[in-house]
């Protein structure tokens, strides 16, 4: 069995997600991580959340805690709400956390020790009203390339372009709106990405079976030219630049390295964590020369983040001339939108995950989440079609059949699972095309086309609706029990399949399903397996009441008015 490394993009520390982050990464990794497990695969799945940088310091300041006070708290309202949408990451770090410090401080010197690190004395962006430097995403102004006027000093959201946030025309503070702005010098760490240009290129040259997504965007941040870019930020909260002796660098006292350069690293950083939580070993994960060579290893993120992960991060381990793991897989997402418009607390636009889970169970949202995710492009949100395919694909296929097959057994076979008769054509029928469906579905897994593995799996669980019409054991039984035994037994064995075709997906509901037929196997299902004899004859079946409730119109009224709908575009 393979050793499979799974991380997905390190959520920001400052607040709880909304659904636009479960579904652009966290969910679709989790999601391939428990289809992999279920084929008997080790996985490790790995994600933190990303606590450097000047989005956590000036959360902390509107919250009115220090950095670090905030930090703890919010770590673990994001590992709850975690938990609690079932992202069954094996650890869920931290990236202020000592290995990311060490780590990302002995990137650094080897990067400066092969000749790819730079001081230079920067021209940055003093706040002098806010008496801070204003680090890129916290300088905002018109983009000089396609012009949009809420560009960040980092990247236009706009036409994606990287920025600086000197290249900023018309800047403003985004802490205070001040435009009392003076360009000050500050020295900094540069990492000579020019440098490492034909390496970087030759690395995703070699990267095979790339989504079109990841690769078009990492050649195309390729092709408009590698700048070399600052590591460093005049910032108090994050990695501290240190010199050889391990105490702040001469000249850049106080300062910290700039929170893109050491967040990637802390996937690393993040699997040393669990190493020492668990008395694991982790470089064996990391490390070429130290039992790593096998491992595969696939990124899940958003689109935005591509660029990061396939030039910055890259540069960082080619640079360090160390043979540590590079990603194999990477899978990125378009973006959610709410109605075609931002998620946005402060306009009250949008779920996030905390609310999510106060008016549904976590697997009705992963269920459409995964199943009308943003693959191939953006997607909207809307209340309408969440409820229209949670209560077609859940309630009325999944829910159903189960529903269908073990109350009539309940009432006609005493709730056992009965003999008699010997399956005949129509079984051997939908037998065979459910063991397609089986391979449609586990062939979209591998891909990682996660709408077009949902969509096989849900005609698998069709096909289970229109075996019953077909066989209707409920007729037969009046005139021939033994038919309607065969009936019953294929459609129980039919259950324990569908639970095992829907665990990596909605796990929690996959679970009381398999225990509606006695079973807890939840491992993915090969095609050419015997599963119409997983069911024995005599075993108890109990039904576990309503496995989805209807999403109703006076609900979806209500959670319109509170969250936002149709008039949030
Ligand atoms: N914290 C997520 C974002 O850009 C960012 C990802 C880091 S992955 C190393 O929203
Ligand atoms: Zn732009």
């Amino acid at each position: 069995m393979a050793r499979i490394l799974v991380t997905s993009a390190l959520p920001y520390i400052n607040g709880i997600k909304h659904l636009g982050n479960l579904a652009g990464s966290m969910l679709p990794a989790d999601v391939w991580s428990r289809f992999k497990r279920g084929q008997g695969h080790e996985v490790l799945y790995i994600c933190a959340t990303d606590e450097h940088g000047t989005p956590a310091e000036l959360a902390a300041a509107a919250a009115g805690q220090d950095v670090q006070t905030y930090c703890d708290e919010q770590h673990e309202i994001q590992k709850r709400a975690g938990e609690q949408f079932g992202l069954s990451y094996d650890w869920f770090g931290r990236s202020s956390k000592a290995p990311n410090r060490r780590l990302t401080q002995h990137f650094a010197a080897k990067l400066e020790e092969n000749g790819f690190i730079e001081e230079r004395v920067d021209r940055m962006i003093y706040s002098i009203d806010d008496q801070r430097f204003l680090p890129d995403r916290y300088v905002e102004g018109t983009c000089p390339h396609c012009g949009y006027d809420k560009a960040r000093g980092d990247q236009c959201d706009n036409c994606g372009r990287l920025l600086d946030p000197t290249d900023l025309i018309d800047p403003y503070s985004a802490v205070s709106g001040s435009r009392n702005l003076e360009v000050r010098d500050t020295r900094h760490l540069y990492l000579l990405q020019t440098r490492l240009e034909q390496p970087i290129r030759d690395w995703i040259g070699s990267k095979t079976g790339w989504q079109t997504l990841a690769k078009s965007i990492a050649l195309k941040h390729l092709d408009e030219g590698l700048i070399d870019r600052g590591i460093t930020r005049d910032l108090k909260w994050g990695v501290p630049v240190v010199g050889p002796d391990g105490g702040p660098r001469p000249g850049m006292e106080g300062k910290v390295f700039y929170v893109w350069f050491d967040a990637p690293i802390e996937y690393i950083g993040a699997t040393e964590e669990w190493a020492e939580a668990t008395g694991r070993t982790w470089r064996d994960w990391w490390r070429l020369d130290e039992g790593a060579e096998d491992v595969r290893y696939v990124q899940f993120m958003g689109k935005d983040n591509v660029a990061f992960h396939t030039v910055s991060f890259p540069a960082t381990i080619i640079g360090s001339g160390e043979p540590w793991k590079t990603v194999d897989q990477l899978k990125a997402f378009n973006w959610l939108n709410w109605y075609g418009g931002k998620f946005s607390t402060s306009q009250g636009r949008g779920v996030f995950m905390d609310q999510a889970l106060e008016l549904l169970p976590a697997d009705y949202w992963r269920w459409h989440l995964t199943a009308y995710g943003p693959e191939g492009s953006d997607a909207a949100f809307t209340w309408e079609q969440f409820q229209s395919t949670t209560n077609k694909d859940l309630a009325d296929v999944l829910g159903n059949f189960v529903n269908r097959i073990v109350k009539f057994t309940e009432s006609k076979f005493d709730g056992v699972v009965p003999a008699g008769g010997e399956p005949g054509d129509v079984e051997a029928r939908y037998e065979a095309a459910i063991r397609q469906g089986i391979a449609e579905a586990t062939e979209a897994f591998e891909a990682m086309e996660f709408r077009k593995a949902c969509q096989a799996v849900r005609a698998v669980w069709v096909l289970g609706n229109e075996y019953l019409q077909e066989a209707a054991p409920w007729t037969a039984f009046k005139t021939d029990v033994d038919r309607a035994a065969v009936g019953v037994r294929t459609g129980l064995n039919m259950v324990a399949l569908f639970a095992r075709l829907a665990a990596p997906v909605i796990p929690f509901t996959a679970e009381t399903i398999a225990a509606s037929v006695g079973s807890s196997d939840l491992s993915w299902p090969s095609a050419d397996e015997d599963f119409m004899a997983a069911v024995p004859t005599g075993r108890a079946i109990v039904h576990q009441g309503v496995l989805f409730a209807k999403i109703e119109d006076e609900q979806v009224a209500e959670w319109t008015a509170r969250f936002g709908g149709a008039d949030a575009a």
